[in-house]
């Protein structure tokens, strides 16, 4: 050390007090040991002391405070909720572990920890970073497209993509029976009329309340409007409807705000209704503005990936950027079915964007669930983004669950059947469900059940009739036998949603509805009687419309048409109701925007032509967005 070096002429200043060897080995000792508590007494003032920000870099102060407010979020805990019932209302202020970004070299840091007590890291960090300035950037390649090794201008080549899909877009409308036609006719003119309402009495609200003839805002888009208008872009173009979606788009142009967003946000919702919207009607339309709102709202998503694990919080504040986790989920964790539902338009947004960091981000969320301890090979709903493990052991796949277990399959089939990896982890999964929680009841009805730390719970959500649809979908490139009885299954379990449709005095189906205490496919609760004009069931039928064209399908989707149209139409346009087992039930005064997304789009496909969103060109999204399946031709659009 510089202070100690003996000066010529002059004694070494511990010389000069008079000590002998073993006592300056000591002093000296004693003093790096002085100096050492010195520096790092530094890294615990607080990130406003002059002090610190004199000796060390802005940015890993905040760090720093980030990461230990982190590990404090995991201890605070509260009850489970559905993903998309209504959230607890905000706080005034900010969580108090609310997580800034943090700088890529603490989270590799914090990375070797959560390595080292569970789950291995990340290897593609600072995502954000790289986005930024991503263009042109060598990158690793994750299968999708090619590593760029060059910095020549990025380039989406929307025309030769048009020109790469198998088949026209809305369909080539060959001959066809007249009833059919007739039907569809009527589901188109059911959206021409809940989007005629919203843009009467709400356009720029979230959604319509149709009873008091008003808009409502909420609170899970974080300050982002027109939640309906996005939602119902794709519905609009696909039915033809031109004059409306001229209005949607209109909209989108002069009022679709980004700026604004000042309040939290659900990183899930944005991303399945706006960015999943938005690139659909893009890929749709080639119209740039969809693209480009998609890109710079994609960004605004990107730090809530800055956590030790890159598992996202799941609130975000679109703003600032500060990512918490929802004060229901259990100890601060990430919901599985919010984490897990990134990954179909997050890799769409580095295909158009040239961005890699995208990619990266849900790459990483992959690589952290697949080599995760699995109970009994089963996913749990809740994980900490802190450590990587495990908080609770509820599996669902309904609410908190669904849409993973359907990003996984549907990776693969728009990886144009490639992600081996996604194929795998979804057929582990599924083996698992099938034998431990898929059950048949005494009346010989196949259902879903719940699983908590072993203890089964005889009942399934409406959310989980969705699987029907999926596990139809996933057996496709199984073998023979594994494919009948995927195919099998798919039935059952759509029967038995059509079922809990059939046995409501309205002809549609409750939240829930169980299979104990001698209930067959009935809600027990008073609190699990409401239909919000969920789109799971019909859902379900176009799938296996189109997969096996029983014409059964066919035929229940138009019951649920006539009950929508009985019991859910209004005078300003289409209510959820609170009971479906009487026929004069009361409104909920909510139009959902998933309604014009989902419900209407699933139903008016069910009655078009198979080349209409051909299963070949398209993956839906889990908002029924359609995303196109990236086969070679598609990769031809991408230039770089
Ligand atoms: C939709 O927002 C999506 O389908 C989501 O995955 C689950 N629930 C609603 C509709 O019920």
């Amino acid at each position: 050390m510089v202070v100690l070096r003996k000066l010529p002429g002059m004694p070494g200043w511990p010389a000069a007090l008079g000590l002998r060897l073993p006592q300056k080995f000591l002093f000296l000792l004693f003093l790096s040991g002085l100096l050492t508590l010195c520096f790092g007494a530094l890294f615990l003032l607080p990130d406003s002391s002059r002090f610190k920000r004199l000796f060390l870099p802005r940015r890993a102060t905040a760090s720093a405070s980030s990461s230990s407010s982190a590990s404090s979020s995991s201890a605070s805990s509260s009850s489970t909720r559905d993903t998309d019932l209504p959230r607890s209302p905000p706080a005034a202020a900010e969580p108090r572990h609310a997580s800034p970004a943090a700088p890529r070299r603490l989270r590799e840091k914090l990375r070797t920890t959560a390595r080292m007590a569970g789950p291995p890291a990340r290897t593609a960090p600072g995502a954000r970073q790289q986005v930024q300035g991503g263009e042109g950037r060598p990158e690793p390649n994750t299968g999708a497209t090619p590593a760029r090794q060059t910095r020549a201008p990025f380039r989406f080549d929307y025309e030769r993509f048009r020109r790469s899909l198998r088949h026209p877009v809305r369909g080539g409308r060959p001959g066809e029976d007249p009833e059919t036609r007739a039907r569809r006719m009527k589901i188109k003119e059911m959206m021409k009329f809940a989007w005629d309402n919203y843009k009467q009495y709400a356009l720029g609200k979230n959604e319509l309340r149709p009873l008091t003839k008003n808009g409502h805002i909420g609170n899970m888009f974080g300050g982002l409007r027109g939640a309906t208008v996005i939602d119902a872009l794709d519905t609009l173009y696909i039915m033809e409807l031109e004059e409306e979606f001229q209005e949607a788009k209109k909209w989108v142009e002069k009022s679709f705000d980004l700026n604004v967003v000042k309040r939290r946000a659900s990183l899930f919702e944005v991303n399945i209704r706006y960015i999943g919207g938005l690139l659909a009607t893009y890929y749709l339309t080639g119209e740039e503005v969809f693209k480009s709102k998609a890109l710079e709202l994609g960004e605004k998503l990107l730090p809530a990936f800055n956590t030790p694990t890159g598992i996202p919080r799941g609130v975000i504040n679109l703003g600032s950027g500060m990512s918490w986790s929802w004060g229901w989920a259990s100890a601060g964790s990430s919901i599985l079915a919010e984490f897990g539902t990134l990954h179909l338009e997050f890799l769409h947004l580095s295909e158009l964007s040239g961005k890699p960091g995208f990619r990266e981000e849900v790459m990483n969320i992959r690589r952290v669930l697949n080599r995760v301890e699995k109970p009994q090979g089963l996913y749990p709903n809740f994980l900490s983004p802190v450590t990587g493990n495990w908080v609770q052991h509820h599996v669902s796949i309904g609410g908190l669950g669904d849409s993973f277990y359907e990003y996984l399959i549907k990776s693969w089939l728009m990886s144009d059947k490639k992600d081996l990896e996604a194929k795998k982890m979804y057929d582990d999964a599924l083996e698992a469900i099938e034998k431990h929680l898929v059950k048949k009841s005494a009346g010989g009805l196949t259902y879903i059940a719940e699983w908590r730390g072993g203890i089964l719970d005889h009942k399934m959500g409406h959310l989980a009739c969705f699987s029907g649809g999926m596990i139809a979908l996933g057996a496709e490139g199984a073998g023979e036998e594994r494919r009948q009885r995927h195919m099998d299954l798919a039935a059952e379990i759509t029967n038995t949603c059509h079922e809990s449709y059939a046995r409501s005095d309205t002809k549609l189906g409750p939240e829930a509805f169980r299979f104990d205490a001698g209930s067959e496919a009935m809600a027990t609760r008073l609190s699990e009687r409401y239909y919000i004009l969920r789109p799971e069931v019909v859902e379900s039928y176009m799938y296996l419309w189109r997969l096996t064209h029983d014409p059964k399908y066919r035929q229940w989707g138009w019951e649920v048409v006539k009950a929508l149209e009985k019991h859910c139409r209004v005078e300003a346009g289409f209510s959820g109701i609170r009971d479906v087992y009487t026929t004069t039930p009361t409104h909920d005064n909510m139009q959902q925007s998933f309604f014009l997304a989902e419900t209407l789009k699933y139903l008016y496909l069910l009655f078009c032509e198979d080349d209409v969103l051909s299963l070949d060109d398209w993956v839906f999204n889990t908002e029924a967005h359609p995303l196109p399946v990236n086969h070679t031709n598609f990769k031809a659009a991408v230039q770089q």
